[in-house]
């Protein structure tokens, strides 16, 4: 039984600690999670976390994860379902590890899985695979996406179809290393070393009506402070680190991501899904374990947060998937919320 199991990793640790939901599922360790309400069901595409030889280190070369599994669910709160190998990186031409934060998204009766993966070069590309399945089996396609780098896509569809890729992670996820259009091995392993310049930004790309290609040159998704000025890169309690995700909530465009090494997640709101977003505040306070990665979704009429934490390991590398309801205040804020009770 799964609250046996959890009580159990929790008094494992020693941490007393009393959490504000439990993981998903405890068969196997995920992260990163991209819901989606496909055909009234929940689908969440995550990465599956795998216990590697790769030391800890500020890259993330801890993460080594290899496939892809999809969750199923017909109601939150119900039981889960843990699909078979959606994908795996030794059916992707062009990949030679490092199977990071994925989404997905749905169009004309295909779905399509997004996917970081390194190449051979060491470098992230983003890659896209489809299937008739939303649990797959994905076919990828044999090269990256065209003019694609770095990590954590997440492709959000608008009210009136179109729809765009926001990505990019810095750190090890090299936004750092590709400001010059190629990637560069010799880059700065974190960012700009400019705490008192803007930040780097993630990027938006429109997608191209067949889903597989960017249809321009990816942007810069622009996050200003309250003074309507550029985040700067020393503001490591705002500034955007990596984990893009977007929603759309009362005719505005809610920009979300992680503020990684201050652990937070956090957001920005604008008028258009180009941007640009003024930084609102804190969706939720840092989780157990160094990542914090979610995304938001409406089901049912209520709104989700699904995130990770390390209950069941207490490891960074090995996470484990939770789902929790947000709430708005009446001018559109987000409330904060803490996933640790005290
Ligand atoms: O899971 C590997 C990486 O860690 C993701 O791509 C990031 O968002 C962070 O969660």
């Amino acid at each position: 039984n799964a609250a046996a199991t959890n009580e159990s990793a929790a008094n494992a640790q020693g941490q007393g600690k009393r959490y504000l939901s439990q993981p998903l599922v405890t068969e196997i360790y995920t992260a990163d999670p991209s819901a989606h309400v496909f055909g009234g069901k929940i689908y969440v595409y995550n990465s599956h976390d795998i216990d590697g030889p790769t030391p800890e280190d500020d890259l993330g070369a801890h993460f080594e994860m290899r496939d892809y599994r999809v969750l199923s669910m017909d109601k939150i709160g119900g039981p889960v379902t843990i699909g078979p190998v959606a994908l795996d990186v030794s059916q992707v031409p062009w990949a030679e590890k490092q199977m990071w934060a994925p989404d997905a998204a749905y169009k004309n009766g295909t779905y399509y899985l997004y996917f970081p993966a390194k190449d051979r070069q060491g470098a992230f590309r983003i890659g896209v695979a489809t299937s008739k399945n939303p649990m797959g089996p994905f076919k990828p396609n044999p090269q990256p996406i065209k003019g694609s780098f770095s990590i954590d896509p997440a492709v959000f569809t608008d009210d009136d179809g179109k729809s765009y890729m926001y990505f990019g992670g810095i750190w090890g996820g090299q936004l750092q290393r590709n400001t010059s259009g190629t990637y560069d091995p010799n880059g700065s392993k974190t960012d700009l070393q400019a705490d008192d310049k803007p930040a780097l930004t993630p990027k938006v790309a429109a997608m191209d009506p067949g889903m597989t290609e960017f249809a321009e040159k990816p942007r810069d998704v622009v996050i200003l402070d309250e003074r309507g000025q550029p985040l700067k890169g020393g503001d490591h309690d705002r500034r955007f680190f990596e984990a893009s995700w977007m929603h759309k909530y009362n005719g505005k465009y809610y920009f979300s991501y992680s503020t990684g090494d201050t652990h937070y997640l956090v957001y920005a709101i604008g008028d258009s899904p180009y941007g640009p977003f003024t930084y609102k505040g804190r969706i939720m306070e840092p989780v157990e374990g160094w990542t914090t990665h979610h995304s938001i979704v409406e089901w049912d009429g209520r709104w989700w947060l699904f995130y990770a934490d390390t209950q069941l390991s207490g490891q960074t590398r090995l996470r484990n998937v939770k789902v929790t309801e947000m709430f708005y205040n009446p001018d559109g804020t987000i409330k904060t919320i803490n996933p640790v009770l005290k």
